[in-house]
């Protein structure tokens, strides 16, 4: 509306500041009421859980609201640097839980839904999770903004709100279905719409030079815009009092766009050009690091992108900013390449809109971007084809090649003419077509590249991205992920949380190495019995959750052995597979005593990305080889295979709690950090991992004796490679593969078909590209210490409450620090 600024209330309510309801029950009992009532339109009599769950989410956002108004108007007023955190990927979880305990609400609400005669625990259940991302990535991003909100650092998230998130998985006969995750279907109470802040953006078209009294510029004439309609979402810090947003744009199409086609005379073809419009925020990509240079997606990055600096420089910059000044009020932070369009979006607003000098505009870009790289497999690296890219956006191709033109040119001064270097470090890539290499513009274009874990960065450095680091050493620099432990400890693990609150004072929520007070306690029998019986608890709440879902219970006294994350042959399922395979081989042949046996209940977790046949194929194998072992009475109940379809973070904060053994068993070099490892560690599960990713640091913090480590170390990788890899030959020597992978070959699983499972026998025995075979010896021999060490679970119980208490590093707060230390240098609001 015009006439937003121009309003003079007098009434005494309309300019007294915004007052949250009383903190009391009654207060709450009161708006809760009030939202049935007047938001829901319905009495507490007539009302269903859904409406119940509605009102309950409105009331504890009414909560927030004061807040959050004062957040954002001190944005607008201070001279703070902000954080914009740029991904396409947030994968929020449940929020109703979260935000209740960050506002302190949480027995409140508790007890004045009671006395409206309702268990708040059937409310949570009826909250779908916003699911808008794949896997580590997305999640990551969101134990960032609830960090950063936490530390009162000045943050907005930005994002794109899909209208339908990851894919539901159901499985049928033990293959993977996959159905759209309708999340908004029954209301969306977290966020709310700004139609009146909705960014044009514009695509396609042509480039023309003017002249602009005497000076000749460049301006972009589009062929088509679609509107970037912004959804906020209050992200409340942990008991600070702050609330930060989360902002992710909406696409509808444009009255121009209606216009345009019903003045053709078709009404028809208007509203099906709505539909083209509104599709660019209609699905997130299903893929976890192997995206596809699908044309959409290109759209999809371009739209949230620039709808972000839009909005950044015109709301929440005041209206004088003088725009030179912009590296002082932002940092855009880019969650991998996906946001990169950003770099030529914002050379396009300061050349072209702003009208700023080619150089003086790029120094300025230079600062205000920032670029974490969260992979090194080459397929993830995301490339554009230059004639996909200049068809969609021309004005940003060939902002993109002066980019590279001039970059080009310093690299010829500090090199030399040395044309295999330049071709190795354009951004454009000639082969095996023209391409835009979006690592590589991020590299340029940024004041800060990191990588995600300690080895990681170190590889980036050396392999992918070693050119760059020759020319800017001090571009290059590491931040380790972390987690979140207010959902992932706190909310996850309330029982463990007591004992530690018991044991330490609640600072730890805040303050995750405070969870080294832990250590002492290990060798207390007492504190030792209380946590094996949190952990055993644990485990029955996870059988409850399970058999809800139609699934057989767990059996009391496994030992509990999961490997949940996205499926990718990189993760090595198999080789979990090849590990259970062989174990049920040894015991049905007698090569095995089913009595020395430790009994294991080993759950997986796990989506296939839906074009990725192998890794559905792999899947298949699982829920085959679960079906076979579970119902075999030569294994007397002593292995059992779970499954549960359709893996995502409200079962994960379920599964992490009651997890004793952690599987982190990626090839060395693949696995960039990994962030489930980080939570079952902090939760008291042990790992057995490889020396990959973060594995890496977590095994030097939580020391030898409390890890299983096995498989080549990454050079031993790469040597291996370089000596030519020969699966086969691990087959033949190992008797112990050759009868498990015989025993997959031969039908045992698939009823006797030999054909079901045979193009994944023949990949592991001729290609087997992450190495699988190669790991198995040692992997068996690491889950035998596994089982040696089990049987005393004293010493077990010792370990796991180690794991604990060394597990404060991983704290997405900590990681928070690093970036504001070594990339952002922005300050907490007062
Ligand atoms: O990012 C996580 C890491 O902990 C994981 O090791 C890493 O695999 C994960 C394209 C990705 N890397 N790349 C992606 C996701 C979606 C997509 O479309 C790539 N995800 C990761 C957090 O650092």
């Amino acid at each position: 509306p015009e006439n937003t600024a121009e309003l003079r209330p007098t009434h005494p309510l309309a300019i007294a500041p915004v007052v949250a309801p009383a903190a009391s029950v009654d207060g709450f009992a009161k708006q809760f009421l009030q939202n049935l009532n007047f938001d829901q339109g319905v009495t507490l009599s007539n009302s269903d859980v859904n409406d119940q769950y509605l009102a309950l989410a409105y009331t504890v956002r009414d909560y927030l609201m004061a807040r959050w108004f004062d957040d954002r108007a001190q944005q607008k007023a201070q001279q703070n640097k902000t954080v914009c955190y740029l991904s396409a990927e947030y994968l929020l979880g449940r929020q109703l839980d979260n935000n209740l305990l960050a506002a302190r609400l949480t027995d409140i609400a508790t007890e004045a839904l009671a006395q409206c005669g309702i268990d708040i625990d059937d409310l949570r259940q009826v909250e779908i999770e916003p699911g808008l991302g794949n896997g580590g990535l997305g999640r990551l991003a969101a134990c960032f903004i609830d960090s950063l909100a936490t530390m009162s650092i000045p943050t907005i998230g930005y994002g794109i709100r899909y209208e339908y998130g990851i894919f539901r998985q159901a499985f049928n006969e033990g293959q993977q279905v996959e159905q759209p995750d309708a999340w908004l279907r029954m209301g969306s109470p977290w966020d709310f719409a700004h139609p009146e802040a909705a960014q044009t953006i514009s695509f396609a078209g042509t480039t023309e030079t003017y002249d602009d009294e005497g000076v000749e510029r460049t301006r972009w004439v589009p062929e088509w815009n679609v509107l970037a309609v912004p959804y906020n979402m209050m992200v409340p810090g942990y008991h600070n009092g702050r609330v930060n947003t989360l902002r992710l744009w909406r696409a509808v199409a444009t009255n121009a766009f209606d216009l345009h086609t019903f003045n053709s005379g078709d009404y028809v073809e208007s509203v099906r050009a709505q539909t083209f419009a509104e599709n660019i925020s209609k699905v997130l990509y299903p893929e976890d690091s192997t995206p596809q240079g699908k044309e959409l997606r290109l759209q999809q990055q371009y739209f949230f992108v620039a709808a972000s600096i839009a909005d950044f420089i015109e709301n929440v910059l005041p209206d004088d900013f003088e725009i030179e000044k912009l590296p002082e009020r932002v940092i855009f932070q880019l969650n991998d390449t996906h946001p990169v369009i950003g770099v030529p979006e914002l050379m396009r607003v300061l050349v072209d809109e702003k009208k700023l000098e080619w150089d003086a505009a790029w120094a300025i870009t230079q600062k205000c971007f920032a670029y974490t790289c969260h992979t090194l497999l080459p397929e993830a690296l995301e490339v554009w084809s230059v004639d996909l890219l200049g068809h969609l956006l021309p004005r940003h191709l060939e902002i993109i090649y002066r980019i590279n033109d001039e970059f080009l040119l310093e690299v010829r001064e500090r090199f030399g003419d040395d044309e295999m270097l330049i071709r190795n470090m354009s951004i454009i890539g000639e082969h095996p077509s023209r391409s835009v290499r979006m690592a590589y513009l991020a590299t340029v274009a940024g004041s800060k590249v990191n990588g995600v874990a300690e080895l990681h960065s170190q590889l980036l450095r050396d392999n992918v991205l070693k050119d760059f680091a020759t020319m800017w050493p001090d571009k290059f620099t590491n931040v380790t992920n972390g987690v979140t432990p207010r959902r992932f400890l706190r909310l996850a693990n309330p029982d463990l949380s007591s004992l530690i609150t018991e044991a330490l004072g609640a600072g730890w929520t805040v303050d995750l190495e405070r969870l080294r007070g832990l250590e002492a306690l290990a060798d207390d029998a007492d504190f030792r019995e209380r946590f094996a019986a949190v952990k055993a608890s644990n485990k029955r709440r996870l059988s409850s959750v399970l058999e809800a879902r139609g699934e057989a219970p767990l059996d009391d006294g496994h030992m509990l052995d999961v490997m949940i994350k996205r499926l990718h042959e990189y993760k090595r399922q198999t080789l979990k597979v090849l590990h259970i395979v062989s174990t049920y081989e040894g015991i049905v042949s007698g090569r095995l005593d089913v009595d020395e046996v430790q009994a294991r209940t080993f759950l997986f977790g796990a989506k296939a990305a839906p074009g990725y046949g192998m890794a559905k194929r792999i899947i298949h194998l699982i829920n085959a080889v679960g079906e076979v072992v579970s119902a075999d009475e030569r294994v007397k109940g002593k292995l059992k295979v779970v499954y549960p379809a359709n893996y995502n973070v409200t079962l994960a904060e379920r599964i992490i709690p009651a997890a004793d053994l952690s599987e982190q068993i990626s090839l060395a070099g693949k696995e960039a950090s990994g962030t489930g490892n980080m939570k079952l560690a902090l939760n008291g599960a042990l790992t057995i991992g490889t020396d990959d990713g973060a594995n890496v640091e977590i095994r030097k913090l939580v020391g030898d004796d409390n890890f299983f480590l096995f498989g080549m170390s990454e050079p031993e990788v790469e040597q291996l490679w370089a000596e030519g890899y020969r699966p086969a030959d691990f087959y033949q020597k190992d008797e112990r593969l050759r009868s498990a992978i015989d025993l997959i070959a031969s039908g045992a699983f698939s009823g006797g078909d030999r054909t079901v499972f045979e193009p994944l026998v023949s990949n592991l025995l001729y290609e087997d590209r992450f190495m699988a075979l190669a790991d198995f010896s040692t992997y068996l021999d690491a889950q035998d210490r596994v089982d040696a060490a089990y049987a005393d679970q004293d010493g077990w119980v010792r370990s796991a409450i180690l794991n604990v208490a060394r597990s404060g590093y991983f704290s997405s707060d900590r990681a928070m620090r690093d970036y504001l230390d070594r990339i952002w240098h922005a300050t907490p609001v007062s």
